[in-house]
């Protein structure tokens, strides 16, 4: 057999530039690094970004911060098997109530999968997006990976398909993946120095032969940039994304954040690890902690300017369908599918996609006007939580949150930064104190909670955390009630009626809660 080098891509890579390089370093929505232009999917839309790219992200509830209001994905979990390990990573373990990559409940049969997509279609037209992202790698299994986009890409066009791979084999399945009009594809990029990559990763399986420590790091790595430089080459978007893993790669991150900014890469998507002994992974029980919110963000922040960033992941189950941080796969398990009366009604699907259009349309307007009236910047910065449950409008109830999302408000506009998990206040007719204590740490660097409805006795007990419950946007667009509340802050705070004080992050600092 040829060595590893003969026979890898290392030796191969070729410069960078071309067109398609330039395209996305144009595109991404937000290389000012400014604060405001951080997460992809600026509602400006093709302001932005040239409308090519803007059409193949504006409904794709991962490549677009806006769009995840909107639309959901679905996975499949046609891909069990795998070609690296990660000590982060134990697929044995199954549990259907935890929410992290890997973990599935059924596995499928490309058949199977497919059945379960135009289920899944005819009943949420929302549906926009196909990953296959495990539960193991979906180029390890690339017949059964394949076989599902060939069949969805005849069976339903209107469904933008998307892949997940740690890159090991992706140089060989461009071809394939452009065949199939594979328009977003997900590296986990975790390294770009194989001393930082042998500590993630103990082995590879590569050539029919299995490679260990850094020699197997080193070939992960060169792997993986290849397949990212010839997708960009190809013009297929490219998210990458990055498990922080505290002590191993967090200052690392931020170089991977330039190598694949410079490789074309459209976002990168910095996750915190996930890591408990029950897991049973090596990161799990060998002790190894994941990150805080802050030193999560403090990784993100220092990556602005590179790489565009998503700060929306919700670190979806390999099978997981509806809404980013909804989880709705229960309804279409295999024995439900079989019993469903299966309509794939192209007009509804587009009836949808076009109320989603009008309502963003109007989305853009009430935010444009609500920055009028904004009056001069000041610098004032804040932080309001919001209660959501989908259309980007303040439309849950404080007690039915299970998470609120974070946005940080100026006089020039507003950006998402991320969003807190909360436990349930509101127990089926009655509050749960012993709850309100955790969800008033978990927002307690924001000046205000925008929700829908709230009851008296949390409202005092965020007032006397000082943070504002503010019930008068109910059902207005998020940034447009953002902006108003703040609008109105800074003319109470001028007139002397209040004092604006800076909140700290202490909640944030104490680690008290994960951004995911
Ligand atoms: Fe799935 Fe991934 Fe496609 Fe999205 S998820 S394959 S790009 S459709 Fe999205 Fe889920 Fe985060 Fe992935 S929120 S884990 S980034
Ligand atoms: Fe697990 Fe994915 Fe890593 Fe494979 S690449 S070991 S499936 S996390």
């Amino acid at each position: 057999m040829a060595s590893m080098f003969e026979n890898s891509s290392i030796l191969r890579l070729k410069p960078l530039g071309g067109i398609k390089v330039e395209v996305a370093r144009q595109s991404g929505c937000g290389t000012s690094g400014g604060a405001g232009k951080s997460s992809c999917g600026s509602s400006d839309g093709p302001a932005d970004m040239p409308p090519e790219i803007w059409e193949k992200v504006k409904n794709h509830p991962c490549y677009s911060e806006e769009a995840h209001h909107h639309f959901a994905r679905m996975h499949v979990a046609v891909a069990p098997a795998c070609n690296i390990q990660c000590n982060y990573c134990n697929r044995k373990y199954d549990c259907s109530n935890e929410s992290r990559p890997g973990v599935v409940s059924q596995k499928l049969t490309p058949d199977q999968a497919v059945k379960k997509v135009l289920a899944v279609a005819s009943e949420i037209p929302q549906m926009t997006v196909l990953g296959i992202a495990g539960p193991g790698d979906a180029l390890a299994s690339p017949q059964k990976t394949f076989d599902t986009f060939r069949q969805l890409q005849e069976k339903a066009p209107d469904i933008k398909l998307c892949l997940s791979t740690n890159g090991l084999m992706l140089p060989d399945y461009v071809d394939e993946i452009c065949k199939y009009n594979i328009d977003h594809v997900t590296i986990t990029i975790n390294m770009t120095d194989p001393e930082v990559g042998a500590k993630i990763y103990p082995w590879i399986f590569y050539n029919h032969k299995r490679f260990y420590g850094r020699e197997a790091a080193q070939i992960l790595t060169e792997r993986q940039l290849l397949g990212l430089e010839m997708l960009t080459a190809r013009g297929v978007l490219t998210k990458i994304n990055s498990v922080l893993i505290p002590g191993v790669n967090d200052q690392h991150l931020i170089e991977v954040n330039k190598a694949v900014k410079a490789r074309g890469a459209f976002l990168h998507n910095i996750m915190p690890l996930i890591s408990e002994a029950e897991h049973g992974t090596v990161y799990g029980l060998a002790g190894q902690r994941g990150p805080s919110a802050h030193e999560l963000k403090e990784v993100q922040d220092a990556c602005m300017g590179g790489a565009n960033l998503m700060r929306h992941c919700r670190q979806c189950r390999a099978d997981a369908v509806g809404l980013l941080g909804e989880d709705r796969s229960d309804e279409f398990t295999l024995d439900k599918v079989e019993q469903m009366d299966v309509v794939y009604d192209l007009g509804k699907r587009r009836a949808y996609q076009q109320k989603v259009e009008a309502q963003r349309e109007a989305q853009v307007a009430a935010k444009k006007a609500a920055l009028l009236a904004q009056g001069v910047d000041d610098g004032m910065k804040v932080l309001v939580a919001v209660a959501t449950k989908g259309n980007g409008k303040v439309n849950e109830h404080f007690g039915h949150a299970h998470e609120f999302q974070i946005y940080e408000v100026s006089a020039t506009g507003t950006a998402f930064i991320g969003h807190r998990r909360v436990d349930h206040y509101c127990q089926g007719g009655w509050g749960e104190d012993d709850v309100l204590p955790s969800i008033v740490t978990a927002i307690n660097d924001c000046h205000a909670v925008l929700i829908a409805k709230i009851g008296a006795c949390p409202r005092d007990e965020l007032k006397e955390a000082g943070i504002e419950p503010v019930e008068k946007y109910a059902h207005e667009f998020i940034e447009n009630a953002a902006l108003g509340w703040f609008a109105d802050y800074r003319e109470r705070v001028a007139k002397g009626e209040i004092v604006h004080q800076v909140r700290g992050d202490a909640a944030i600092r104490q680690g008290a809660y994960l951004a995911a």
